[in-house]
């Protein structure tokens, strides 16, 4: 019997409070309106700016449901939705792309004006949520709500995919990947034979690892306190990893002396304010190019000294790997299926939705790279 058109009452993690443990609850979901679209999840990760959001750090109404790295499949569209249609396997996206801003109309900016990122307003674009859980209206988060069997996202939020990718997989496309990737090869533009430098080796750090190691960097050096994370970094393309509490000196200093001068590109794919001040005076000073990639703590500032841009660097950042989505998330995928670039490597954990807390407790305790959550 077809569920279009009706209330859906299914499985969620709601995150009620702040700090607090997911509760596994039963939610109901409202039917699409005019140009959205309702999705059956079907995989999702668990990224690390889950974890921002669940701690404060990337501050969103609650009690939300949260998740956006995800694929699913189409079960019904609003009226006008013209791009998707129900049995359509798709991938949310957390920044969208509406093809009218100024952003999406330029041709290198990806952060469509439409976005709900740096502000979360924690409903759909026409302000209201399509859940309910206790007879309670839940938030939605930055467009997309993934820990769920069912979310509303609006048509611009939304890219169809290859039918033949396997969801389980390619749900990391829909944010730790093709942000770690797009760092490397779309935002600092590594060129061929260089030397390159990735803080942080979690999913996104790997993919920028990834990244680097596709456009011909000669030299990809991991940096990570947890020497845990080396073999992987090794295996996705690090020639070489270090952790800085093994020198005496600033990790700055360690990196200029191992690259003569400075590395040609730096990634801070952490979210701190002193890894992203080492990222950036580990890059030579004349034509360095530093990436900001983590997220950093919400309303505070970094001081920093202009003389360091001021000789020549160039510090920049994106979100989404400065893809547009709509148009890069369906490409991404299919070089996927071409083997242009591997996913499993970044999977650690498999986990059913009911252990999403058990995932976050992964990712807290640096075990995990990625689990992905199923249904
Ligand atoms: P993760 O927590 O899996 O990886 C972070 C890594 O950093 C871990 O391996 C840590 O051991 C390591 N680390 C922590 N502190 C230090 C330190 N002081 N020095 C060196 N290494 C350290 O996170 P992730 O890969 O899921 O995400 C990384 C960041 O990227 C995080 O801030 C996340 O919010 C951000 C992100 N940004 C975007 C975007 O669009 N810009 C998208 C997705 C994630
Ligand atoms: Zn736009
Ligand atoms: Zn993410």
């Amino acid at each position: 019997m077809s569920t279009a058109g009706k209330v859906i009452k299914c499985k969620a993690a709601v995150l009620w409070e702040l700090k607090k443990p997911f509760s596994i609850e039963e939610v109901e979901v409202a039917p699409p309106k005019a140009y959205e679209v309702r999705i059956k999840i079907v995989a999702t990760g668990v990224c690390r700016s889950d974890d921002h959001a669940i701690n404060g750090s990337l501050v969103t109404p609650l009690p939300a449901i949260i998740g956006h790295e995800a694929a699913g499949i189409v079960e019904s569209i609003g009226e006008g939705v013209t791009t998707v249609k129900p049995g359509d396997k798709v991938i949310p996206l957390f920044v969208p792309q509406c093809g009218k801003c100024s952003v999406c109309k330029h041709p290198e900016g990806n952060f469509c004006l439409k976005n709900n990122v740096t502000k979360p307003r924690g409903t759909l674009m026409d302000g209201t949520s399509r859940f309910t859980c206790r007879g309670k209206p839940i938030y939605h988060f930055i467009g997309t709500s993934t820990f769920t069997q069912y979310t509303v996202v609006d048509e611009i939020s939304v890219a169809k995919i290859d039918a033949d990718s396997p969801l389980e997989k390619v749900c990391l496309i829909g944010c730790g990947f093709s942000t770690g990737y797009g760092s490397a090869v779309k935002v600092a533009k590594v060129t061929q034979g260089s030397t390159c430098a990735v803080f942080g080796l979690g999913g996104v750090g790997l993919s920028v690892i990834m990244g680097c190691k596709a456009a011909g960097a000669a030299r990809i050096i991991a940096v990570d306190i947890n020497k845990d994370k080396f073999v992987k970094a090794k295996e996705v393309g690090a020639t070489e990893c270090i952790n800085p509490r093994d020198y005496e000196k600033p990790i700055e200093e360690v990196l200029k002396e191992m690259s003569g001068g400075g590395v040609d590109f730096s990634f801070e794919v952490i979210g701190r304010f002193d890894t992203m001040m080492a990222a950036l005076l580990c890059c030579q000073e004349a034509y360095g190019v530093s990436v900001i990639v983590g997220i950093p703590p919400s309303a505070q500032n970094l001081p920093m000294n202009p003389m360091l841009l001021l000789t020549g660097r160039t510090w920049k950042g994106a979100i989404f790997g400065g893809f547009k989505s709509k148009d890069s998330v369906p490409k991404l995928v299919a070089d996927f299926m071409a083997k242009k670039f591997p996913l499993d490597p970044l999977i650690t954990h498999v986990l059913p939705l009911e252990k999403i807390n058990e995932g976050f407790d992964l990712l807290r305790s640096g075990k995990s790279v990625r689990t992905v959550l199923t249904f």
